[in-house]
């Protein structure tokens, strides 16, 4: 039935998803036994984080007590039909461990988050978490940063404003179009996907993309992680 399914390049497709799939869940199940009772945990948002969660609540349906911090609306409906004890950012004292998965990582730990679109939520939970944890399947580790559409996260009444500066920054900005309506992030904001592919020093770009008026984030996610778990294959790497 496969076969008929998914002939020729298709079946190839079908098999890579699978590999990735196990992988995620690889490096999800992993970053997990980093949680201890009494803990508070930033969840993270996409399909790695949503494996993590999953089996947070499993854990949790079995006695694991924690209170998870949502970085989206999406995960805290997930984080609630799953009976995990939230609570919001603003509520949090603080964070023992936030766990989000990436849309690429370098040999630096160096990150480029965003593609799911809850960079800015991801960020504060990631800057204010004592440990930060990234799980990634083997096709996000990159030698360097950029293959990647750089996301950033801007003020609506400012894009097009923005769009022009970067359009000079030779960084081709594209507004995020979802359904055939602008994306529009938990905040209210739009999503621009940047290609940084010609970029040598990504800190610089950070700070100069921070200058411009309306970008309230941006996707680079520099010196925040602190431990990367990559499934690869059968097995697991871990860099810190
Ligand atoms: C979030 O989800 C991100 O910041 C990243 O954009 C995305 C990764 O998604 P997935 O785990 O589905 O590849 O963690």
């Amino acid at each position: 039935a496969l076969e008929r399914e998914y002939p020729a390049n298709k079946k190839f497709k079908y098999q890579l998803m699978t590999t990735i799939d196990h992988e995620k869940k690889r490096a999800a199940l992993e970053a997990v036994k980093y949680v201890r009772s009494g803990m508070t945990v930033g969840l993270g948002t996409g399909s790695t984080a949503n494996l993590m969660i999953k089996e947070l609540g499993r854990q949790v349906a079995n006695g694991l007590n924690i209170i998870g911090v949502p970085s989206s609306e999406h995960t805290r409906k997930l984080a609630l039909e799953l009976h995990i004890p939230l609570i919001s950012l603003a509520e949090a004292a603080r964070i023992d461990l936030t766990i989000d998965g990436t849309d690429e990582f370098d040999p630096y730990l160096q990150l480029i988050k965003g593609g799911g679109g809850a960079l800015l939520h991801e960020k504060i939970l990631a800057y204010n978490s004592d440990l930060v944890i990234i799980i990634a399947d083997s096709q996000k580790q990159v030698k360097r940063l950029g293959s990647f559409k750089l996301p950033i996260e801007t003020i609506p009444l400012a894009t097009q404003k923005i769009i022009q500066s970067l359009t000079q920054m030779q960084l081709q900005p594209t507004l995020r179009v979802k359904e055939g309506q602008n994306f529009i992030t938990d905040e209210g904001n739009y999503i621009l996907d940047l290609n940084i592919k010609h970029i040598t020093n990504i800190p610089s770009l950070n700070n100069r993309l921070k200058e411009i008026p309306g970008i309230v984030e941006t996707g680079l996610f520099l010196d925040l992680a602190d431990i990367i778990i990559v499934g690869k294959g059968e097995s697991i790497r871990t860099y810190k």
